[in-house]
């Protein structure tokens, strides 16, 4: 009998990266996707005419869709819930429905595995955003979070995963379930959501590149023109259409994150569920580096050096509370789940910086 997963959240970037990893192990997996009036399939459209996958449709803020679909797949032997609103600036502007989502979403799942008496494990994906505003310092002066660092949620997104990384504790511990949390730090990918701010950056660099090979030049300072939201080509600002391209508009650039690879992470969470005993993990690369770093990065990746032209800030990206600064601790995951990150951030940008040149190149031919 193949093991048996249901993923909520299967069409979000994990949950497409968490299906091939369990269709590789030879799972049957049921991924739960809401209604929505476009296809939102599209990261597991490869996966879709698998004899092994199956589409449910369900909502986790309507418990009755949660136990319709736990009560057909009652022989479920793990349950991955990475259903969220999961972008903290979005957080602000809808608080409610984050917390119906992100918070009382994994409240409905678990306390449906428990009335239908469902004997799986469990995984949250719960996360660094957290520690907000908390770190701890090791003998070197190094600030870091690991499972130990107390919590100081900094949005209504870190609220909502609290109250449900608090939830998973006392669902273990008050019923004995094998519920396990992933306090993921910001994993990225070619299949990153495109207002995150990575894949935003690695997007806007080539869609500017593209435009430049329209015109059959390069990123050459002397044949730019620079307004206070657009770059020019200088030579033919008077004819051409098209001749201008809006910079990219970014927030805050000095706020410090611990960058991993999306799909390195979900061998985390599956690593989880097979140990004896449900626990909580950090997962991370245990490297920081600002917006403003990545922003190097990528734009060295195409050979830009000074990109300071190119990007402005816009105030509408800052947000009401800020989370400075995470650099995560992973020691535990590495003794207990052998986990190691295989990517570091060079390599990170390389994947995506390619993806997103070819997928250009790709709509201009
Ligand atoms: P994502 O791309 O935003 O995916 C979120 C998924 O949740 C999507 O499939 C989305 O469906 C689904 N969803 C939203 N509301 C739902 C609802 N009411 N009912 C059912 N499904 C719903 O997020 P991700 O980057 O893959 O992250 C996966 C999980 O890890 C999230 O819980 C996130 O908060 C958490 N996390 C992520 C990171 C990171 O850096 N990526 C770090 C730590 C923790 P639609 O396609 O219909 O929107
Ligand atoms: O890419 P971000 O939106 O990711 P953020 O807020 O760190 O959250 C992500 O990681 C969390 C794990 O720590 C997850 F739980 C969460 O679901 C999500 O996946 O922003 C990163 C940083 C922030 O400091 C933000 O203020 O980039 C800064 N930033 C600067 N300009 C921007 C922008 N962020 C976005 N999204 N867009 C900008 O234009």
């Amino acid at each position: 009998m193949k093991t048996k997963a249901i993923i909520f959240g299967v069409t979000g970037q994990d949950g497409s990266h968490l299906t091939d990893l369990l269709l590789s192990k030879n799972y049957e997996v049921i991924g739960v996707a809401r209604r929505c009036s476009v296809d939102t399939t599209e990261r597991i459209k490869d996966r879709l005419e698998c004899p092994h996958f199956h589409l449910a449709e369900g909502d986790i803020t309507d418990a009755h869709s949660v136990i319709g679909i736990l009560k057909e797949n009652d022989d479920v032997d793990e349950v991955y819930n990475l259903a969220a609103q999961s972008h903290v600036g979005i957080s602000f502007k809808q608080p409610g429905l984050t917390w119906d989502i992100t918070g009382k979403g994994c409240l409905n799942i678990l306390q449906s595995l428990v009335d239908l008496e469902i004997d799986c494990r469990f995984y949250q994906a719960s996360s660094s955003e957290m520690f907000g505003d908390s770190y701890s310092v090791d003998k070197d002066g190094k600030k870091y979070q690991d499972e130990n660092t107390k919590f100081l949620p900094q949005s209504p997104y870190a609220i909502a995963k609290v109250a449900a990384h608090y939830m998973v504790r006392l669902f273990r511990e008050a019923y004995g379930m094998h519920a396990s949390a992933g306090i993921l730090f910001n994993h990225e990918g070619e299949r990153r959501g495109e207002n995150f701010v990575t894949r935003k950056i690695t997007r806007w660099i080539s869609g500017y590149c593209s435009w430049l090979d329209r015109f059959h030049t390069s990123h050459n300072e002397n044949i730019l023109a620079f307004g206070k939201d657009e770059i020019y080509i200088r030579s033919r600002l008077d004819n051409d259409e098209g001749f201008e391209y809006p910079k990219l508009r970014l927030g805050n650039l000095d706020a410090c994150r611990d960058w991993g690879y999306a799909g390195d992470y979900v061998e985390a969470m599956w690593a989880m569920l097979q140990q004896e005993h449900p626990d909580d993990y950090v997962i991370c690369t245990g490297q920081t580096h600002s917006v403003r770093e990545f922003l190097d990065y990528a734009f060295g990746y195409v050979g830009v050096t000074d990109w300071s032209n190119l990007v402005t800030i816009d105030p509408e990206f800052y947000r009401p509370a800020e989370v400075d600064y995470l650099c995560g601790n992973a020691s535990k995951a590495k003794n207990r789940l052998g986990w190691v990150p295989k990517y570091g951030l060079e390599e990170l940008v390389q994947t995506m910086m390619e993806h997103d040149l070819d997928v250009n190149l790709q709509s201009v031919s």
